[in-house]
């Protein structure tokens, strides 16, 4: 008989079950600085979940030659009229590449190279979006319901949060006309 496998995936929902799985959730408060619109962002209450991820470590952190596989599930909403979003990172190490996949929901993958050239690929039901190690990558929720994506990439990318928080992305993506647009810097 074969053994019993040890990680159970909730596909659908963004959960995981197993050893070596870890949950961090992202309350508006631990993205201060980030959005363009401080007076809103002042406005609202910090200790709203912005998103959660759960993450596969089967190996330690910096390991060479492992894997690591997460969700992320990103909730709807604004701050002021630019949407909900993930901090957003550079990996540490700028050769290790990431895929995102998307189970459910409306989202833009906002991308930007070394040179801070920026832009935006549509995320949705079933895109698979391969993700260079020099991309800086930013998830960004346009649509009502929870955007939901499944990734993988290497135990050894690390993460380069200063960079970001530094000087953010070359655009934002915000609300006109009630439709998603790039706003670029
Ligand atoms: C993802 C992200 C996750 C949360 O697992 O870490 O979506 O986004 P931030 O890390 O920018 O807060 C990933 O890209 N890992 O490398
Ligand atoms: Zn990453």
């Amino acid at each position: 008989m074969p053994l019993p496998a040890k990680l159970i995936l909730d596909w659908a929902r963004g959960g995981v079950q197993g050893p070596g799985v870890r949950e961090s959730i992202k309350a508006l408060g631990d993205l201060q600085g980030l959005f363009g619109d401080e007076p809103a962002f002042c406005a609202m209450d910090p200790a709203r979940e912005i998103y959660r991820v759960c993450v596969v470590s089967s190996v330690p952190a910096g390991e060479e030659g492992g894997l690591f596989w997460g969700v992320t599930v990103l909730q709807p909403g604004k701050v002021g009229d630019e949407y909900f979003m993930t901090h957003g990172h550079f990996h540490a190490n700028r050769t290790r590449a990431e895929y995102y996949a998307t189970v459910a929901g409306e989202g833009i993958l906002l991308r930007m190279d070394p040179e801070r050239h920026t832009w935006g690929e549509a995320m949705a039901p079933n895109t698979l979006h391969y993700i260079q190690g020099e991309h800086a990558h930013r998830v960004v929720n346009v649509g009502k319901e929870p955007l939901i994506f499944w990734a993988c990439w290497g135990s050894d990318a690390g993460y380069d949060y200063a960079a970001i928080r530094k000087s953010g992305f070359g655009a934002r993506v915000v609300e006109r006309a009630g439709r998603p647009m790039m706003a670029y810097e």
